[in-house]
Parts: structure tokens; C-alpha cells; sequence
């Protein structure tokens, strides 16, 4: 992807562990390279279709002058995230915070860290068989669209699906949602189990009827293996309630597991006739 880069910017801020640095102070030096198109501006030569630099430069000396703290992982930390916030069209950045001055007696030139952070883009299955399963639905969309750390959600058409996994139980409703967040993958989890927790969600019966049940099924290249959180969704291949508005969202997505994307696993499963039946879509 394109990028705007800015090199060797000096900010004096009060970053330490070291009262003498709190107190008085030293040079910062700033790295910052920004993932973003710059097609659009630079053909119609217009910077309000790209990044200021100027503004992000400015930005970046107010908030390292304006906020203190103790290790320059966490100046960068914030710093990145807040960079991401505020200018849209950086999808994602490298930071770099260098102090030339650090209290170290010995010669050397400068210790920094070095970042990479930006927005990830994920899949998540939205179900519910349980009271208002529509409302719940929505609930949990909004929620989603809430958080300043998700956004671009878009939600497929909503389906009603027979349950699927042998315990007898009300039909139910399934979509998928996609989004970008700077959430990693398990803090995402947690927030979809809060979100889960708010629509009254109980943990009674293994795969059993529940308000609202929000799966993380991809989180862009994340694989993970832990029972925590397995990425991409284990199971998706034998789920049409899962691929049929996955393929309507994202067919090319590949699953590396599997070793197929959304819309070979899709025909795979229409043409095998098996389970995780979808009825209709709610209109
Ligand atoms: N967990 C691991 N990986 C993930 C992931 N990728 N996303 C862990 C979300 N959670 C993940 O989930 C149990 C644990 O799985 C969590 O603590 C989490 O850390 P849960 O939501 O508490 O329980 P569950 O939903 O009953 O279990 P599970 O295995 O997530 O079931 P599924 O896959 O959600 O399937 N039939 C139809 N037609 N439509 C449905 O939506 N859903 C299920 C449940 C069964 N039959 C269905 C449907
Ligand atoms: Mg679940």
C-alpha cells in the first residue's frame, strides 16, 4: 500500500522512569510511516482525499507533550492507536519513538521502539433462538457500531436456519457481520462476550438455545488453535447457516485450515446435501 512517511520529527516531552525526566524533560524523535491510497488525491490533486501530514505531525507533538509516561512502549502504544482514531484513511502504520537522551552511561546514539499497528479486517456469525431473536440481532449490531475501536460493519442479509448440532431446539436466526478494528483477536472475543452477556446470554446446554451467540470466524490472516479462541472457526465447512451469508459477504476469503475459500467450502457443502439447513431470509 501507498505511504506517507515522516522522518526525524523532535518533540520535547516528559516521558521516564526517572523523575529528573518526568521533571525536566528531553528530546523525543518520531518515525511514523503511513499505510494509506494516495491514487485518489494524487490524481485530483486534492488533500481532502488524503492524510495532512502537517495536522498528523502537529498531532503527534500535542499528545506527547500533553500526556506522560513512565516507558516509551506505552508512548507509542497510545500514540499509534490514537493516530488510527483520528485519521480515517491510515489503514494501518508503523511508529518508531526514539530517545536520543536516555539516562544510560555509556556512549551509545539512541534506544527506541518500533510498532506496527492498523485496522484488521474480521468475520464474525451473529445467531440467536431465544425471545426476540431479531431484536437481539440488532442489539448486538449496534453494539458493535458503538465501539470507537470497530468499524465499516456491515451485516448480511439475515437468514432462519434449522438448529444444527443434535440438541432439540427453536429455529434460529444466523448472519454474518464484517467489520475492521483495532481490537486484536482476543480482545475482540471478550468484548463479543460482553456483548453476549448484556442480551441476558445464559450457558446452560453445550450448543443449547441462547439470546445472542457472536463467533469470531476469521480475523484476517489469525490462526490460532487454542480452545479459547480457534480462528478460523473450526467448524464452518459443515455449517450452510455460516456460508451462505459468509459467501454472500466474502466468497474469495480464503481458510487456510480447510484449504479452500468461502465459496469452494459453500459448494462443497450444497452438493454433499448435509446439515445446518437455512429455511429462508427474513425479510
Ligand atoms: N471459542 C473458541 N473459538 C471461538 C471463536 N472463534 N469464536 C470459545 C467465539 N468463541 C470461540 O462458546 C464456547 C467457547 O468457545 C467460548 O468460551 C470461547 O472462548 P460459547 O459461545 O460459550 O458456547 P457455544 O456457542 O454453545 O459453543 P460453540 O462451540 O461456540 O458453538 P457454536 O459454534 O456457537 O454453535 N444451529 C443453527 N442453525 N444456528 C446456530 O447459530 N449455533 C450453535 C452453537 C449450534 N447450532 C446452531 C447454531
Ligand atoms: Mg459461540
Amino acid at each position: 500500500m501507498d505511504q506517507i512517511r515522516i522522518e526525524n520529527l523532535e518533540v520535547y516531552a516528559h516521558h521516564g522512569v526517572f523523575p529528573q525526566e518526568t521533571q525536566k524533560g528531553q528530546i523525543f524523535v518520531i518515525n511514523a510511516v503511513l499505510h494509506t491510497e494516495l491514487k485518489k488525491a494524487g490524481m485530483g490533486d486534492d488533500l481532502a482525499l488524503s492524510t495532512n501530514y502537517g495536522e498528523v505531525c502537529l498531532f503527534i507533538d500535542d499528545y506527547l507533550r500533553e500526556h506522560t509516561f513512565l516507558l516509551i512502549e506505552a508512548a507509542a502504544e497510545h500514540l499509534a492507536k490514537e493516530l488510527l482514531l483520528r485519521f480515517p484513511l491510515i489503514e494501518c502504520l508503523a511508529l518508531e519513538i526514539k530517545k536520543p537522551h536516555a539516562p544510560i552511561n555509556l556512549p551509545f546514539s539512541s534506544v527506541s521502539v518500533h510498532i506496527e499497528r492498523g485496522w484488521k479486517r474480521a468475520y464474525l456469525g451473529i445467531g440467536s433462538n431465544l425471545g426476540d431473536k431479531q431484536g437481539y440481532i440488532q442489539k448486538g449490531i449496534e453494539g458493535l457500531k458503538e465501539n470507537p475501536m470497530i468499524r465499516g460493519v456491515k451485516c448480511s442479509k439475515i437468514l432462519t436456519t434449522s438448529p444444527y448440532g443434535g440438541v432439540e431446539q427453536d429455529d434460529f436466526l444466523n448472519a454474518v457481520i464484517e467489520l475492521k478494528t483495532l481490537l486484536t483477536p482476543y480482545e475482540l472475543l471478550d468484548f463479543l462476550h460482553k456483548l453476549e452477556a448484556e442480551a441476558g446470554r445464559e450457558r446452560k446446554i453445550h450448543w443449547g438455545p441462547r439470546t445472542l451467540d457472536l463467533d469470531i470466524l476469521f480475523y484476517q490472516d489469525f490462526l490460532s488453535n487454542d480452545p479459547t479462541l480457534t480462528v478460523p472457526h473450526p467448524d464452518m465447512q459443515n455449517r450452510k447457516f455460516v456460508l451462505e451469508p459468509l459467501d454472500e459477504l466474502c466468497p474469495w476469503q480464503y481458510n487456510p485450515v480447510t484449504g479452500k475459500n468461502v465459496r469452494q467450502m459453500y459448494l462443497e457443502l450444497n452438493r454433499s446435501g448435509k446439515i445446518g439447513e437455512v429455511q429462508e431470509e427474513v425479510q
